[in-house]
């Protein structure tokens, strides 16, 4: 008799990939925050809140083009979408951007206390680390590989030096350059990381992929600045139309909506094009992607 399947390949196809994926990520995350104390409370909090999850479904529809099994995503999926959050976190404190709602709900630091939110970030880090670390289902040489390039990704060459740049943009001025630089390490870097981990993992040649998930990492900026500009607060669950109070030189503050638009329409072309050379125009990343370069929130 056939030994029953026990970890079927699930077959994701344009109509369902979103929530089965966006399901699957949530529940692996729900595994590794379970105590009942503050800080995993604090956690609990801003991880159950609901993000788009738009970093491990990129991960996810990656690996699913790779043919990788899912299982092998499923620990770096989650690490990236805790480190995500961690970095919101710390961004919304007072100290960093004082904002007091995110993903439609108050702040980290306004529903507990700003230490609890510098806490909750500090640990959420930690906790990424180690749940790559103890992921069965890669050997000791990939956890080392991806952990040098999550650290990389996230450290003062990534998005702290991103992150310090955008504070110290707003008492000075930056060329049209910097700010795609700007973009590219505070936001795009971990986008990079969620697109290129299943190549580490797969073991495959990433060329084609880093031209991909550049682009989409610095496009997701510009839309997210455009976003701020031109929508509510209550459409996108987090404050609008703080970026000019604040003297950010975010690109469309700085070279207009127009300009911003021409950019980003530039950036989608040309990972279309990427994407069709790899016979992957009805594949759902490209469904996916091309939803992200329309997307409205
Ligand atoms: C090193 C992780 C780390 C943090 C320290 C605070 C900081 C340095 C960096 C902040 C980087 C940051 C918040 C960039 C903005 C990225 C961005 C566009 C966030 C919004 O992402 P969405 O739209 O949000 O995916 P949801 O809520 O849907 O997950």
């Amino acid at each position: 008799m056939a030994k029953p399947n026990l970890s079927p390949k699930i077959h994701l196809n344009k109509d369902n990939f979103e929530s089965l994926l966006q399901e699957r990520v949530n529940n692996e995350i729900s595994k590794y925050v379970i105590n009942s104390n503050e800080i995993d409370e604090s956690m609990r909090y801003a991880l159950s809140n609901p993000g788009k999850r738009v970093r491990p479904l990129l991960t996810y529809l990656v690996g699913d083009v790779l043919n990788l099994d899912l299982d092998k995503l499923d620990g770096t999926a989650s690490a990236i979408e805790i480190i995500h959050t961690y970095s919101l976190v710390h961004d919304d404190l007072p100290c960093m951007d004082d904002d007091e709602l995110r993903r439609g709900q108050p702040t980290l630091h306004v529903k507990y206390s700003e230490s609890t939110a510098v806490l909750a970030g500090d640990a959420m880090a930690s906790l990424a680390i180690d749940i790559i670390l103890r992921d069965s289902n890669l050997t000791s040489n990939l956890k080392v590989e991806l952990l040098q390039f999550l650290m990389q990704t996230i450290g003062p060459e990534g998005m702290i030096l991103g992150q310090i740049q955008d504070i110290s943009f707003e008492t000075m001025p930056a060329t049209e350059d910097e700010i795609i630089k700007m973009n590219e390490l505070k936001t795009g870097a971990l986008v990079e990381f969620s697109m290129l981990a299943p190549l580490v993992i797969a073991g495959e040649d990433a060329k084609q992929w880093e031209k991909i998930a550049k682009r989409i990492g610095i496009t997701f900026q510009l839309i997210d600045d455009l976003l701020d500009i031109q929508e509510t607060k209550e459409n996108l669950g987090k404050a609008a139309k703080k970026d000019k109070k604040k003297n950010k030189k975010n690109y469309p503050i700085c070279f207009g909506v127009d300009r911003t638009r021409d950019k980003i329409k530039e950036y989608q072309n040309e990972v279309e094009m990427f994407l069709s050379e790899m016979n992957l125009s009805t594949h759902p990343i490209s469904i996916y992607i091309n939803k992200l370069f329309d997307r409205q929130k």
